[in-house]
Formats: structure tokens, sequence, C-alpha cells
């Protein structure tokens, strides 16, 4: 496959960009070579400037469930912005998107629309310590929660395939208040709780993990985690950022059928347009300014092209879930990859929940960060590129969920299924 033209318009990127992307995740540090650089995207598939096309399972890292352009996201967005792109004043999309949301998660009684998933933690942190006048917050080695100097500590997604999971910069008194534990550690969650229970403000955990690949919760993990904050009294803060909307309609939590105290959500509820959000229970909710003393804002949230394009995303996966479809091609293509990697004789594990999913080059089940990181990534970045050259795009690490979309058809996972048994077999050849 000709890159020729990504190549030179990712070295341009590079005289003007800190390493040519603006976001780490994008730069295919951890598979070698040079990102290709996108022109377009329709429907299930990328097409880069050199004109090749890839079956998409980045779907820009979760948003594009629906797939690329969706006509009903596209005619909704140019709707809005004739109307203005702008007003920092009410407008009714925010309260329609609101509504849809808090019908769609029975825990969220109230949302507070913000621009990224990184201010949607930010900001529930800050709220569960103003709530309950704690300092310290328990988060998960590999979990990710954007860029929030108080969570960036053993952070999971490009923080771990770029080696930084506690980043220079963050200053120590930041984290101190941070205690890190393991994925899927019962034990130790009880013990911080014995020992900290009552100075415990929050627990903030991805419900079902995407940033150091997919890894599901166990039961009791989960369990123990409701118990835990009800009995001392700490809030327990999912984030949906990358599942909301995405494992079902009313996200990981409908699933598994949890009730969280808050819920952080980005992604799918901008459908493509930068949008987080924030909400839960409503005496908690209602602690945020300019209802309670808890500050936080921002010029343009509650965007209205972002919540036209989210209420567009969101009707439509509700009037055509597309979520039983989206697992049965999940476990199609989990059957196809897990026979191929088997005739191959490579090592792996596949996790999979509903159209999340991550093929690990170990032996070893992956539970937690430690396990992940027992993965050769040098094979994951072989099979990456084997792939690449078969027109399929995967996320370009080994620590990053792929989805598929509702865009993709039963030939499409066939096909990706078939290129998966020749790049095993290449990964095999070494
Ligand atoms: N949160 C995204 C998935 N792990 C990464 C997106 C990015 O950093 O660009």
């Amino acid at each position: 496959m000709n890159r020729s033209k990504s190549a030179a318009a990712y070295a341009r990127a590079c005289q003007v960009t800190p390493g040519g992307v603006n976001s780490p995740a994008r730069a295919f540090g951890a598979v070698g070579g040079s990102p290709i650089v996108i022109a377009r995207a329709a429907g299930p598939y990328l097409h880069d400037v050199d004109g090749n096309r890839y079956l998409d399972f980045v779907g820009s890292w979760g948003p594009m469930i629906l797939g690329h352009a969706h006509p009903a996201v596209v005619e909704a967005t140019i709707a809005a912005v004739r109307n203005g792109s702008s007003y920092g004043a009410p407008s009714e999309p925010e309260t329609e998107l609101a509504e849809l949301v808090v019908q769609a998660i029975p825990s969220v009684e109230m949302v507070r629309f913000v621009s990224s998933g990184t201010e949607a933690t930010m900001s529930a942190l800050r709220l569960a310590r103003g709530y309950t006048g704690r300092d310290l917050v328990i988060k998960f080695a590999g979990c990710y929660h954007g860029h929030v100097d108080a969570l960036l500590v053993s952070a999971g997604s490009s923080a771990l395939t770029h080696g930084v999971p506690n980043s220079p910069g963050v200053p120590k008194g930041c984290t101190d208040d941070t205690l890190v534990l393991r994925y899927n550690d019962t034990t130790a969650l009880r013990d911080v709780f014995r020992a900290n229970g009552d100075r415990i403000a929050a627990v903030i955990l991805e419900p079902v993990v995407g940033n150091m690949g997919l890894v599901p919760p166990g039961e009791e993990f989960r369990k123990e985690l409701r118990a835990l904050t009800h009995r001392y009294g700490a809030l327990l803060i999912y984030d949906e950022v990358m599942t909301g909307f995405r494992l079902a309609y009313g996200g990981a939590q409908e699933v598994l059928g949890d009730t969280p105290d808050l819920t952080t959500l980005g992604k799918i509820i901008g459908g493509g347009y930068p949008v987080g959000a924030y909400g839960g229970r409503a005496d908690v909710m209602k602690k945020v300014m300019p209802a309670g003393p808890v500050f936080q804002a921002g010029t343009l949230s509650g965007n209205p092209v972002a919540m036209a394009a989210g209420i567009a995303t969101l009707k439509e996966l509700k009037a055509h879930p597309p979520y039983e479809r989206l697992d049965r091609m999940g476990a199609d293509l989990e059957a196809g990859i897990t026979r191929a990697a088997t005739g191959a004789g490579v090592p792996f594990r596949l996790n999979r929940v509903g159209s999340m999913w991550t093929l690990f080059f170990t032996a070893t089940p992956v539970t937690d960060l430690d396990s992940a990181r027992t993965s050769d990534t040098k094979r994951f970045g072989k099979f990456f590129w084997e792939m690449m050259d078969r027109g399929v795009y995967l996320p370009c690490s080994q620590f990053e969920a792929a989805f598929l979309s509702a865009a993709m058809t039963d030939d499409h996972v066939t096909q990706t299924v078939a290129a998966a048994r020749e790049a095993l077999a290449a990964v095999a050849a070494g």
C-alpha cells in the first residue's frame, strides 16, 4: 500500500505540532512507522490522503457508533449551524439532550454538559470532593480518565502506550490524595476502605475498561465497590465516556445492572463533536454552581451544533437500537479471530464485551494492568501493520479497545476475520 502522501503530511505536521498530532493516541508510537493522515470518512470506512480505504475499528476512539457521516447526524448539524454556532447563553437543544440522557440512564437524574471526557471526570471529581467534604479518591491502575492531573497516575490509554503513566508536570501535591489500586482486586479495596474509609470522597473507574485494552470487571469486585462506597459514604463514579450508549443505550451500568452515584459521559453523546457530561443523583448534582457552591464552567459547554449531533445520534440509537446486532457481530468476530489465532499457534487472549474488543498477545488471562502488560507488544505491532496492509484499521496500541460500528455488516466481519487469519500467520512466522 502506498502511504507516501500520509508520510509527507505527517512530516509537515511535525514541524508545527508536537509529535505531529493533537493527541498522542494517534501517533503510532507503539507500533512504529508514521500515522496515516485522514482525508475523509464515510460509513464504516476511513479514507487516507493517499486514497487508501480502511475498515475502521477505531471510530474516533468510540464516538462513531453509527459509522461516519451518518445522514441523520449530518443533516442535524447542518441545520444547527445555520442558526449560529455558539451563543454562550441557554438554548433548548441542551435541555433536549439532557432529557435524552436522563431518560436513558436511570442513575442520572441531572446532567451538566462540558466539552470533553477529561473535563467531565475532572468536574465529577471536584463535585464528589465538594459534596463529601473529603479529599481522597481511589482510582485503578490502567484506567484512564483523561488528562486530569489528579488522575494521571498509573493511567492507561496513550499515557501507558507512550510509557508515561505518571506524567512529568503533574505536581506531587495534585496526586497526594489519589490512591491507586489494582483493577478487580477486591481484597485491596476492602483494606483501603478499612484504613481510610471516612476520608474517601470517591472511587472512580471504567466499569468496563477500554484503556488498558478491553478488561471486564469481576462480579464480586463490582458488588464490593458499591457496598463499600455506601457503607463509608463515598461516591461511586462510573467513567462511561467510552461505554456510555456503546454497550447498551443505558451504558455499561445497564448491562451490569449497577447504580453509581455519578457517571461521566463523552464520545457518543456528542455524535462526533466535542461533548462531555457528568451527571447522577440530583442531591449531588444540585451542589454544582449556580444551583450550589461547586464551581465549574465553560464557554462552549452545551454548544448548539454539538448538542444537535448528540441528539440526532441518541435518537437514531433509540429508534433503531444496534446493540444486539453489534453483540452478535462481535461474537462472530471473536469466534473467527479465536480460530485464526489458535490455528496460527500464537498465544493470545481475546477480551470482548458487546462491540468492544481487544486481542492481547499473551497466554495469561487479562484482568488488570499487570496481566495486560504481559502482552507481547512487538507481536501486536506486527499484527497491526499486517491488518493495515489488508485494509483494516485497528487502534494503534495494545492498550486500547477496538470498536465495531453499526455501519458494519456481516460481510465486514468475514473480511476482517480473513485478514486476521493471514495477519496472524505472518505474526507466527515472525
Ligand atoms: N480516550 C481515547 C481512547 N483511549 C484516546 C483518545 C485520545 O487520546 O486521542
